[in-house]
């Protein structure tokens, strides 16, 4: 699937929304495709490897509004986020495209043009419901939920720009016929089928009832729907409506990854769009499963995230890499746990591939002054390793471009494992008495010529997956940069026998440092601090839920009573201020007065006033406080806003009697990502001074009466 039938290969991530900071979850989709996009490279492919962000629609206009920002502004800030992490993680996007840049506006409006011009596009009216937070049209009377996320619609009356949807239920069809490998995997074929057989209605493509979009050319009140303006980025990218000489060198794209819930947009709408301008399809959408962690999928809204900064720092880039693409079969939805992930680390990285290289280079310098000799006359044990290297190699291949990535390293990690075996079967650091010296020298030339090679062959192999190391073995194996070799298409040319006697080895140099018993708890930690709050700090060890152990993911169960496509839907992300949620929470607590308990460091630190601006303070009133069975230190709050109620869990049962705190003016943090403790959600955090020596918390309030809602600024 991911051969081209060119010598060019376009892929491309979904563009990412920028109402919620990255994490795990879109760190996967990018990372697929950066492997994906260095094997290409290192095949001689000309290679277009494109991602970005998302940035309008009511959604972001809403969440910029509350963050007290532009749009723009806030757009701007977490976009950069995105493309930071990207660059931190050294993933080789070719372009990053945001919706806001005048390259994509402009190509939106040439591509509703060119629809609207060969009457595929029409004027109607619309009263009906929409889900904001999906950007969805949604039937049903006032009043009904979205199927896809369960929150209520908005009923929306507008005059609208109408897409012929229907026109083209046929022709998709027989699109999905004619090209069996379009879509995958099998389970999205399926659901896609089903619903375009289900029946196709017109799709209204614009919007009256706000203004933060793309205007539709020649009607400016007009804003284009979000989705029609999202999914052109694919063309729009490349020039399409602009300058589009890269526009004719890479489309069609031979991949669109996408997250499963969105493969009705890609599957359905998009090919409608392009079939309506008369541009040619993508020649395949594939689908990647749902990274799960805690209590089901992994996102913004459910409060279950891990960020890709926090693996990064502890266990590395390729760690995080291999996990992903070793563990999950891609497609199917994939647990993430820190245990897990330390398992893999230390049992396939550290103990296996690192461990297996630091050996072999180590006695190649010990033995050989690191010069790789001449491994001379084979034995049965070298035929059947070279065989073994060989069938790998034949094996990833065709498996790595088949998405079955975890198949694909686990045919490479065999060999790691049979070339480890060959090792201690020949054990060339020993000298049995009755060996000759001459024997003993011809024994390790022959062994570890002939494991170096097997290593050198593995590293080839896993270079697309695991860039770092590669890139440091091939330097210890005397390859030089293994970017130059990629770029020279090396791996069009792997076959056994590359490694030329005489060739110098580099120093050794660790790979995969063994991870210690504290790894998981050391990411428990960065995450927890990441969204510590100023309760918990006053509660200190004592707080709700402590997370010495590392939380568990916990099956996702899919709902029974959803229909296929809906069941393939997200919950959406919530709206949260640019920085806030994901920063050390603001020590808005007076800091302690004695050395006793000492500031966070965090305290130490200057933030201006527009970080200050980001975090959303307001008054709140206890309407209902409660003890939560088998925790004895947290209660669960009912507050009022004033605009809305909400559930707040706070660990201050060891201080507050329930019962006197209702009806009591309390502050909260009304913006702070929701958060899920014993399996209830907590939706914003109290604010309490914190007395040493424990860290009694003793609530903020006010002298004069305050309405409910108020902001504190
Ligand atoms: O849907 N597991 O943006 P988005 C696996 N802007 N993948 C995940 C994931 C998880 N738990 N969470 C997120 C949008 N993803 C639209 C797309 S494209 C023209 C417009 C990945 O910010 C996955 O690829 O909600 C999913 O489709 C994407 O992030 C959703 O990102």
């Amino acid at each position: 699937m991911t051969t081209s039938t060119t010598e060019r290969y376009y892929l491309t991530t979904p563009i990412y929304y920028v109402n919620a900071r990255p994490h795990l979850g879109h760190a996967y989709s990018t990372i697929v495709c950066d492997a994906i996009a260095r094997r290409q490279r290192a095949l001689g492919i000309d290679t277009w490897f494109l991602t970005g962000t998302d940035e309008h629609g009511q959604k972001i206009e809403r969440s910029a509004a509350q963050a007290g920002r532009t749009p723009l502004e806030f757009a701007t800030a977490i976009s950069g986020e995105f493309r930071a992490l990207w660059d931190r993680l050294g993933l080789t996007y070719d372009d990053f495209i945001r919706t806001t840049e005048d390259r994509h506006k402009r190509g939106v409006q040439h591509l509703f043009t060119a629809i609207r011009d060969r009457g595929y596009i029409y004027k109607g009216s619309y009263t009906g419901q929409y889900c904001v937070s999906d950007e969805l049209y949604v039937d049903g009377p006032p009043g009904t939920l979205c199927p896809d996320c369960g929150r209520a619609t908005e009923t929306v009356s507008e005059e609208n720009y109408f897409f012929k949807l229907s026109a083209f239920e046929r022709r998709l069809l027989e699109f999905y016929e004619a090209n069996p490998n379009f879509m995958g995997p099998e389970s999205t074929r399926r659901e896609v089928i089903s619903f375009v057989r289900g029946g196709l209605r017109d799709l209204s493509v614009s919007r009256t009832s706000f203004s933060w979009g793309i205007p539709v050319p020649g009607d400016e009140k007009h804003v284009i729907y979000v989705w029609l303006d999202a999914l052109a980025n694919y063309i729009t990218a490349l020039g399409y409506g602009t300058d589009d000489e890269k526009f004719k060198k890479f489309w069609p794209a031979d991949m669109h990854l996408v997250g499963k819930e969105i493969t009705r947009f890609h599957c359905i709408y998009w090919p409608a769009f392009l079939m309506a301008a008369g541009i040619p399809l993508p020649r395949s959408v594939q689908a990647n499963g749902w990274l799960l962690f805690d209590q089901g999928k992994m996102s913004k809204s459910r409060g279950n995230i891990v960020r890709a900064e926090t693996v990064h720092a502890v266990l590395g880039s390729d760690a995080l890499r291999y996990f992903l693409l070793r563990e999950i079969p891609f497609g199917q939805d994939g647990n993430f746990s820190f245990d897990a992930l330390v398992q893999r680390y230390n049992g396939d990285l550290a103990n296996g591939y690192g461990n297996l290289v630091s050996r072999v280079v180590n006695m190649v310098h010990k033995f050989f002054a690191g010069v790789v000799p001449e491994p001379g006359p084979e034995t049965p044990a070298e035929t059947a390793l070279r065989q073994s290297a060989a069938a790998a190699i034949a094996a990833f291949g065709p498996d790595f471009d088949a998405l079955n990535f975890s198949e694909a390293l686990k045919s490479v990690w065999s060999l790691v494992a049979e070339v480890d075996g060959y090792l201690t079967a020949n054990a060339p650091w020993k000298r049995p008495a009755e060996r000759s010296e001459a024997d003993q020298t011809a024994l390790q030339a022959r062994v570890l010529a002939t494991a170096a090679e097997a290593i050198r062959i593995i590293t080839a192999l896993v270079y697309p997956v695991l860039p770092d190391a590669a890139a440091k073995v091939w330097r210890q194996l005397g390859q030089g940069e293994i970017a130059d070799a990629a770029k020279n298409a090396f791996l069009t040319q792997i076959a056994w026998g590359g490694l030329q006697p005489g060739t110098r080895f580099a120093e050794s140099a660790p790979l995969f440092p063994r991870a210690e018993k504290d790894a998981v708890e050391r990411m428990v930690k960065i995450e927890e601090e990441n969204n510590q709050s100023v309760i918990e700090a006053a509660g200190g060890p004592t707080s709700p839920q402590p997370q010495s152990a590392p939380p568990q993911a916990a099956e996702f169960k899919k709902k029974a009573d959803k229909k296929p496509m809906e069941e393939i839907h997200p919950a959406p992300e919530p709206v949260i201020a640019p920085a806030a949620a994901e920063t050390p929470a603001p020590q808005t607590a007076p800091a302690p007065a004695t050395p006793a308990e000492p500031a966070p460091a965090a305290a130490d630190q200057h933030i201006t006033i527009d970080d200050f601006a980001k975090v959303e303070l307001r008054v709140a009133q206890v309407l209902v406080a409660e003890r939560i069975p088998k925790a004895d230190k947290l209660l669960r709050l009912e507050v009022d806003l004033g605009y809305e109620k909400r559930q707040i869990l706070a660990g201050i049962a060891q201080y507050y009697e329930p019962e006197k705190l209702i009806g009591r003016k309390i502050v909260i943090v009304a913006n702070l990502a929701p958060r899920k403790m014993r399996g209830l959600e907590s939706n914003g955090m109290l604010l309490a001074a914190s007395l040493p020596p424990d860290g009694a918390p003793v609530l903020a309030g006010f002298l004069e009466d305050v309405p409910l809602g108020a902001r504190l600024k």
